[in-house]
């Protein structure tokens, strides 16, 4: 449970991560805006209030782990690890750079606090489920946090990973489906649907839970009381809004990725301050 300062704060916080995607988008002049908005409020209160970590010792041996499948979100990954101090802020500015430490999708060799390569979809599930089992096997009762696409499902090694993860009761683990309903060239239930969500994952095994993916206080309560189900994997279906918080990109099919025009840059630095002058009052 969040008191009101508390909600407020991370509300406040989730902002200031909007913020920084909207800054790594004006260093690199485009990238991936649409998915990484749509997670900002999900990282922000498990990097804020949820995950066991240390931005000074980013290897602690029983940190809880996160591993964003779904690469391509690795904005939102960047602005969050850099709210939370595993690297300064000046490091967004180098994204798009030549030798940024911020690839277009996220390295683990190059920056604290990444836990895993991805980008290639399909593959965060099983590493996140190896993740666990070996957590489990060292007597550690650390946590694991996987962010997931809703296009992503698509790709088949997912439900595989899901089979896997409920046999061996992975219970240690709790995905987040971003289900924005857009993936890169349309809505995910005309390109591919993996439709009714819920009842697949649950048919997989699994404990789930439905939850409106911006609201911090549900978000930060669902990974607060899981697993759901006990012995079960956890998986929350994240409803969101893709490019959330730009009114002109929202829920836009052909804002995936952004090659951001100077006005429209300003435009949504002008949406962020009137969101900032509503949290103060
Ligand atoms: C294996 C693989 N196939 C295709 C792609 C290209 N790709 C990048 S993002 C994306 C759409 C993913 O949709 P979703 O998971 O819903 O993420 P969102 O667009 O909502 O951020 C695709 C197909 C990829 N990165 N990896
Ligand atoms: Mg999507």
């Amino acid at each position: 449970m969040l008191t009101p300062q508390e909600l407020k704060t991370l509300q406040k916080t989730a902002l200031q991560v909007r913020k920084n995607v909207l800054r790594e988008i004006k260093a690199g002049k485009m990238g991936h805006i649409g998915g990484a908005l749509s997670i900002v409020d999900i990282v922000t209160a498990l990097y804020f209030k949820i995950m066991n970590i240390d931005p000074k010792k980013p290897l602690m041996r029983d940190r809880d782990r996160f591993v964003l499948s779904a690469g391509h979100k690795c904005l939102a990954l960047y602005a969050v690890l850099a709210e939370r101090g595993f690297f300064d802020h000046s490091v967004l500015d180098t994204y798009g750079s030549l030798g940024s430490k911020l690839p277009g999708h996220p390295d683990m060799h190059k920056l604290p606090g990444v836990e895993s390569n991805t980008g290639a979809l399909g593959h965060g599930l099983s590493i996140a489920g190896g993740m666990a089992m070996g957590l489990k096997m060292d007597g550690l009762g650390s946590k694991v946090y996987v962010i997931m696409g809703d296009g992503e499902l698509a790709e088949g090694s997912n439900w595989e990973a899901a089979a896997a993860s409920s046999h061996h009761k992975l219970d240690n683990m709790l995905v987040f489906v971003d289900r924005n309903s857009l993936q890169i060239s349309g809505r995910t239930v005309e390109v591919m649907s993996y439709e009714p969500l819920e009842e697949r994952w649950r048919s997989f095994g699994w404990g789930t839970r439905i939850i409106n993916g911006h609201d911090i206080e549900t978000i930060v309560k669902a990974a607060e009381e899981f697993p759901f189900e006990k012995g079960k994997p956890s998986v929350v279906i994240a409803d969101t809004v893709k490019s959330k918080g730009i009114s002109f990109a929202e829920d836009r099919v052909d804002f995936h990725y952004w090659k951001a025009k100077e006005e429209e840059i300003l435009q949504a630095e002008q949406e962020f301050a009137a969101i900032d002058r509503r949290l103060e009052e």
